[in-house]
């Protein structure tokens, strides 16, 4: 130990001011393919674009790279002896430091692993692993080869898995024996051998490659599946990248709309890479030295842009933690960012409710002084959750970024800057330059100055997604057909006077359960295909601790309806995964329709939430009377 005094708390030394902002923003307005050409130069390309923008080509068309020389190689020379990835464990006293050089090595280890179990250029490689650094080693390892990595979100069922392993046309997947959670184990393996075997016919997975996270055994197939250490220790360290078009996918990522079905968005190599590592410097004011840790599971577009690509294209340190926030004790996170001196924090509104929830005097407890940043993502953050980050997290002196944006924005769109963009508790605030958002009325008229309505996006920018995998029609029709001329979000926003964007919540009918997207439709498509439900409406309400909680209003088929929810939500857990299971399930003996047959979801939500009156007109419906009894039968609490 050293007698050192502590040093003092960290400052914020932003490179942008809000003149430098206005500068940026305005120079990106007025000649975008100019001021994108400038920006390309943040990557290292094999062939240097001269084609920037073309509606029908997209971004950076004729230019060529490869992801993992952007996020390795051209750190080699600089910074070969920089920690790229600290890796804590579950445990306390297990942790890894690895170099640029170290990743590099392992990132061509595995490449050529994969190489040799036959995956080429343009296959599709899952990878469903808890949050080890083979997850990030992966993704390198594809985007190397050009192989396109279809990352699994670790909550999902074995059916949801089976169902995107189809979808993907996946040839190999990555996964664990168990993963840790806290006390728990949760069994990787297992639930990927029940998807594989779910469609044995309409699956391309010929290999399974398994991580051994502890020594808790695991079932293998002889002929499909393979420890994955050993072969990473007999492989080169060295691996040719290939060269890849700006426009060829780099990954898939499968999330959830207003259709039952997943959806693959995918993401572009050039266009992509430059989004992540824009925003990561401009939001996060990336500097040399500064450890980042997004608390994002690599399975969340989150863990893509910010605990990989972006903080790694920059030469950035991040931290990737196992654990869970409250294991062993509800200081776990705090004592991380103490032992790790983490400098910028990315979070979620549904963490920090948790956190505040277990008191001030948690916090009080570590040496939260290296932070300089703080972040959040994924749901509306509430004012209270606000304060208290910036206040006992915060300690008042670090920037507070509320950042809003989409798995198909690829990264960042409307955060505050530090230094640049004056924050406001609660508002994300402006768009980041090259970010040209607008509110429409419900008739898709543009709203101008103050006022509230749904967000759309003008114009393109580097992250745009590329499409739907194997649905660009699909694609079309969601983001582009709504609303002519303008990308639609799904998202409602309310612009105050100072042009500060305040983001309501989804339009559409996703829910969103602890920042998880989920689509109303993939609940009722799963219990659709039960014979003794006749019909379902799933929808959100307010919850304190996870933002949004699900309300499931059922119709049986026949008059017995005993065990029905408890069947149901079963069927929701295995057919989605156990983070859609409703919290509520009404039996009801119909839905309000309007005479088109359209349930009206809008009513559904206000009687799920008590309210008893201002329904507005009833006399659409096919029957008024339908309201009185799903009244009575949620009064009833059944
Ligand atoms: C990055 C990510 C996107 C949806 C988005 C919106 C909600 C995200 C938000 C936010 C309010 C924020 N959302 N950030 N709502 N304030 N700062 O979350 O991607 O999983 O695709 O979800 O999340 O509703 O449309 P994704």
């Amino acid at each position: 130990m050293s007698d050192a005094p502590p040093a003092a708390p960290a400052a914020l030394r932003p490179r942008l001011d809000a003149t430098a902002y206005q500068a940026l923003t305005d120079a990106a307005r007025r000649d975008p393919k100019r001021y994108w050409r400038k920006e390309m130069g943040r990557l290292d390309w094999i062939q240097t674009p001269n084609e920037i923008f073309d509606d029908s080509k997209g971004w950076f068309a004729d230019g060529k790279l490869n992801a993992s020389i952007n996020c390795l190689d051209r750190h080699l020379k600089q910074r070969g002896e920089q920690t790229a990835v600290i890796w804590q464990a579950e445990d306390r006293d297990t942790n890894l430091h690895l170099t640029y050089r170290e990743l590099h090595a392992r990132v061509c280890r595995m490449a050529n692993v994969l190489r040799h179990q036959g995956v080429k250029r343009g296959d599709r490689v899952a990878i469903h692993l808890p949050s080890v650094v083979e997850g990030i080693v992966g993704m390198l390892a594809c985007a190397r080869l050009g192989a396109m990595h279809v990352v699994l979100f670790g909550g999902f069922s074995a059916e949801a898995i089976a169902d995107r392993l189809a979808d993907s046309g996946a040839v190999l997947a990555i996964t664990a024996n168990v993963g840790r959670r806290g006390a728990k184990r949760i069994p990787f393996k297992v639930t990927m051998d029940a998807a594989l075997a779910l469609r044995p016919d309409a699956l391309a997975v010929r290999t399974v490659l398994v991580v051994e996270v502890t020594d808790d055994p695991v079932p293998m197939q002889a002929g499909r599946d393979l420890l994955l250490a050993p072969l990473l220790a007999d492989a080169s360290t060295e691996c040719a990248p290939e060269s890849m078009n700006a426009n060829d996918p780099l990954f898939l990522l499968y999330t959830s709309g207003s259709t039952g079905k997943p959806k693959g968005i995918v993401h572009g190599t050039g266009g992509y890479l430059l989004w992540a590592a824009y925003t990561q410097e401009m939001v996060f004011d990336h500097q040399n030295g500064d450890i980042f840790w997004c608390t994002a599971d690599i399975g969340w577009i989150t863990g893509h842009s910010y605990v990989v690509y972006g903080p790694l294209a920059n030469g950035g340190t991040v931290l990737l933690f196992e654990g869970m926030p409250s294991h062993p004790g509800p200081g776990r996170w705090w004592e991380v960012i103490q032992q790790h001196k983490v400098t910028t924090f990315y979070t979620s509104p549904t963490a920090i409710r948790a956190l505040m929830r277990e008191g001030d005097d948690v916090p009080a407890r570590y040496d939260l002084s290296t932070l300089r940043v703080l972040g959040t993502v994924g749901e509306p953050i509430s004012h209270d959750a606000w304060a208290w980050f910036d206040d006992v997290i915060g300690q008042k002196r670090c920037a507070l970024v509320d950042t809003w944006w989409q798995t198909e924005t690829g990264g960042i769109m409307i955060s505050p800057i530090p230094g640049a963009v004056k924050e406001k508790p609660a508002s994300a605030t402006l768009p980041l330059p090259g970010v040209r958002p607008l509110l429409l009325d419900e008739k898709g008229y543009p709203i101008e100055g103050a006022g509230e309505g749904i967000l759309c996006l003008d114009g393109s920018w580097p992250g745009h997604a590329l499409t739907i995998w194997q649905d660009d029609a699909l694609f079309k029709t969601t983001y582009l057909a709504p609303y002519p001329g303008h990308y639609f979000t799904g998202d409602g926003a309310r612009r105050d006077e100072d042009g500060y964007y305040w983001i309501t919540g989804r339009v559409d009918d996703v829910i969103n359960v602890s920042g998880h997207r989920i689509g109303s439709a993939e609940i009722e498509d799963a219990l659709a295909a039960d014979h003794a439900i006749a019909e379902s409406a799933a929808i959100g309400i307010p919850h304190d601790l996870k933002g949004q909680s699900i309300v499931v209003y059922l119709v049986p088929r026949h008059e017995n309806a005993d065990g029905l929810a408890e069947r149901a939500m079963k069927i929701i857990a295995a057919k989605v995964g156990r983070y859609a299971v409703p919290e509520i399930i009404h039996i009801v003996p119909d839905l309000p329709k309007t005479r088109s047959g359209k349930n009206v979801r809008r009513l559904m939500r206000k009687i799920a939430c008590g309210e008893r009156e201002g329904f507005g007109d009833l006399s659409t419906l096919a029957d008024p009377g339908v309201v009185k009894v799903l009244i009575e039968i949620v009064n009833r609490g059944d």
